[in-house]
């Protein structure tokens, strides 16, 4: 690329920074990103389109950038947003970017929890109605991905961070779950987190939102209700949102075709003492693991393995509902000491490792119990991501060698 030529700037070398990549190949673009090169994922460090294209915070000369495709992962308090901004160079999000180039109908899907299950289900039941739809976005495939396919509908998944970097996103539908704490490490306050989730309804046709969640917005255009069961109130927003695009099922038949996502409330496992084990590794804040021990409460013991990395949650509500619920809980990871802090003299274990944890649990729990392996927290301080932490869980569970052996 000659010298003074303009180019894209993307901030991020994850999946979504290579998404992007991909999707300027034929235009000018570089990429920056805060971590070593051994620290990129495997498929990044390896591949020569992107390496040959990265750039030092030194050497970008702001004249040249025409804007920036900000990862959601990418810290917004870092150097380089404040001299983009400072430089009035448009930073967006991968979404805003997929939106202005692709004209398929969008719908957009955010909540604290629930939000990759309703967005999958919301693909099945537009797709089983003769039209085309596909989920992306959060739940693992990045938008930019799919911007030169055209279905009737895509179903986005978009994350905090996701709607903290983009200014407006333009949709057909926008449905807000349900807000409860996270990722208070990067908004810092639950007023901002929830003023960020809120922002979703900024430019769509059509707003639908929990009637019974005091935290969002008020005045949109339908709302579905909450329940104390949140696979019935997911199901619930699914109606809403397709009564609203004039496809219409009976409740019976949703609840009929309903699925869940991987690693989230999978009760894949029944041992000799007919203890049930659930692998919920997908709770990553403490609203899932509340709606996880709420599903079970009442209906047999529950001992809960959780932690991680907290993500500067509070953990109080949680604690109240494993002292009231729980017959014990053990406890691993990053913030386990911030999680037994709150629970008094409660029934407690603090392990200190993943296995450890588990072998705990194992000889602590009562024969016909569930065994709850809900986190409540992220999973980076030991492991890639959710996924890997779910399947380790179950294989040391299931796998009769390292059974025996703990
Ligand atoms: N990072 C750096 N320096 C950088 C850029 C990133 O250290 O310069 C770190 C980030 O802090 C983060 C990691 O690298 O820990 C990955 O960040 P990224 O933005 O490059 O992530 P991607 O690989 O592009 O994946 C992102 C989403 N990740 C995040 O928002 C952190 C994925 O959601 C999403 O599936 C993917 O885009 C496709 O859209 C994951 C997630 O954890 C599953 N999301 C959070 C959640 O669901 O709670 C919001």
């Amino acid at each position: 690329m000659p010298l003074n030529e303009k180019y894209v700037l993307i901030l991020g070398a994850g999946k979504t920074g290579l998404s992007s990549a991909i999707f300027l190949k034929k235009n000018n673009f570089k990429i920056f990103d805060t971590r070593k090169i051994k620290d990129l994922l495997p498929e990044i460090k390896k591949n020569d389109f992107i390496l040959k294209n990265l750039i030092l915070e030194k050497e970008i000369d702001f004249k040249l950038v025409d804007y920036a495709i900000c990862s959601p992962g990418f810290d917004l308090t870092h150097s380089l947003v404040k001299k983009l901004l400072k430089n009035k160079i448009t930073i967006k999000s991968d979404i805003e970017v997929f939106i202005e180039n692709n004209d398929s109908k969008i719908i957009l899907v955010s909540g604290t929890n629930g939000k990759t299950t309703v967005s999958l289900l919301l693909e099945k039941f537009i797709s089983q109605k003769g039209l085309t739809s596909k989920a992306i976005g959060n739940l693992g495939n990045p938008v930019l991905e799919y911007v030169n396919e055209r279905k009737d509908y895509f179903v986005i998944e978009v994350s905090s961070f996701h709607l903290d970097i983009s200014k407006s996103l333009k949709s057909e539908l926008s449905l807000l779950l349900n807000i409860s704490e996270d990722h208070l490490d990067r908004h810092k306050t639950f007023d901002n987190y929830v003023r960020i989730k809120n922002s979703i309804f900024k430019n769509c046709k059509i707003s639908i939102g929990n009637k019974d969640d005091q935290n969002i917005k008020r005045g949109l255009s339908d709302y579905f209700e909450s329940n104390p069961d949140i696979d019935t109130q997911n199901l619930k927003a699914v109606k809403k949102t397709l009564d609203n695009l004039g496809l219409h099922y009976s409740f019976k038949e949703l609840e009929e075709n309903k699925f869940k996502p991987m690693h989230r409330m999978e009760e894949f496992y029944k041992d000799e003492l007919n203890r049930i084990y659930f692998n919920d590794s997908k709770a990553t804040n403490c609203g899932a693991t509340i709606a996880a021990i709420n599903s079970l409460k009442g209906k047999t013991k529950i001992y809960l393995i959780c932690g991680g990395q907290g993500k500067g949650a509070d953990f109080s509500e949680l604690a109240e509902k494993i002292k009231k619920y729980c017959s014990a809980v053990v406890i691993f990871g990053e913030d386990k000491e911030k999680i037994e802090k709150k629970l008094d003299n409660f029934n407690k274990y603090l392990a200190n490792s993943f296995e450890e944890a588990i072998s705990t649990c194992l000889k602590i729990s009562e024969p016909c119990s569930s065994i709850l392996f809900s986190p409540a927290c992220a999973s980076f301080d030991m492991f890639k991501n959710f996924e890997e932490r779910g399947e380790r869980f179950k294989k040391i569970i299931i796998d009769e060698r390292n059974f025996n052996s703990i």
